[in-house]
């Protein structure tokens, strides 16, 4: 059986969830704080980061969210995440919405650990740099979710666009409680509000963790 390295916020260990979830994969779920000394992340992914799917044989590895996705969908094509390759634009507009939501997440994490640092050390432009990305993100996501045309982002049935829009959404409303996203963007925050019924969503619901080592 697989083993995943997930950690409770993390919006790019849920996407991974959700998918094995809706793929019907079953998975042990192994819960790190990815930013400790104890995490055993570096053993499997040389950039240190989670998600990472161990393989069967406890030793392989498959990490970075975006390629988990695409390796199960490629090894996994039962429950489609993404239009048939018959359907090239709509996957690729899958994949772009896939990609501003990822980009949204690194510069929340990078401004996250920013503001985290002494004041007399902190980048206010820097900060301020990275909030630029992500309400450029949230704006085109706001946008994409306002011209839906079902249910869904992309075609008729759930998919990878609404799994890491969901899980940025789930995020943004665990750790950045403040912004004011789900006001700015209400059909963004509708289509967040039904996704969230859905059990694989439900299941995984993301909550905060703390640190114990210093990382800035
Ligand atoms: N691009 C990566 C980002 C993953 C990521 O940033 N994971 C965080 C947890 S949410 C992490 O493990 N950070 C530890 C580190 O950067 O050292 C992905 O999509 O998987």
């Amino acid at each position: 059986m697989f083993t995943l390295i997930s950690a409770t916020p993390s919006p790019y260990a849920r996407k991974v969830r959700i998918a094995l979830a809706e793929k019907h994969i079953p998975f042990t779920l192994q819960t790190e704080v990815p930013w400790d000394g104890t995490t055993k992340t570096p053993r499997y992914n040389p950039l240190e980061k989670l998600p990472v799917l161990i393989l069967d044989d406890g030793k392989s590895a498959v990490y970075e969210s975006s390629y988990i996705l695409e390796w199960l969908e490629a090894k996994y094509p039962e429950t489609p995440l993404l239009p048939g390759i018959d359907q090239v634009d709509a996957r690729l507009f899958a994949k772009r919405i896939e990609v501003v939501v990822d980009g949204v997440c690194d510069a929340l994490v990078l401004a996250f650990f920013e503001k985290m640092r002494e004041p007399e050390k902190r980048s206010q432009p820097w900060i301020d740099r990275q909030m630029r990305k992500v309400e450029g993100g949230l704006k085109a996501l706001g946008e994409w979710a306002d011209q839906k045309q079902g249910d869904y982002l992309v075609g008729d049935k759930l998919g990878l666009a609404d799994i890491a829009v969901g899980s940025l959404c789930g995020y943004l409303d665990c750790r950045w409680p403040s912004h004011t996203w789900a006001d700015t963007y209400p059909a963004l925050k509708k289509h967040w509000q039904m996704l969230e019924e859905l059990p694989s969503f439900q299941d995984t619901r993301p909550s905060p963790q703390t640190m114990k080592d210093k990382v800035v």
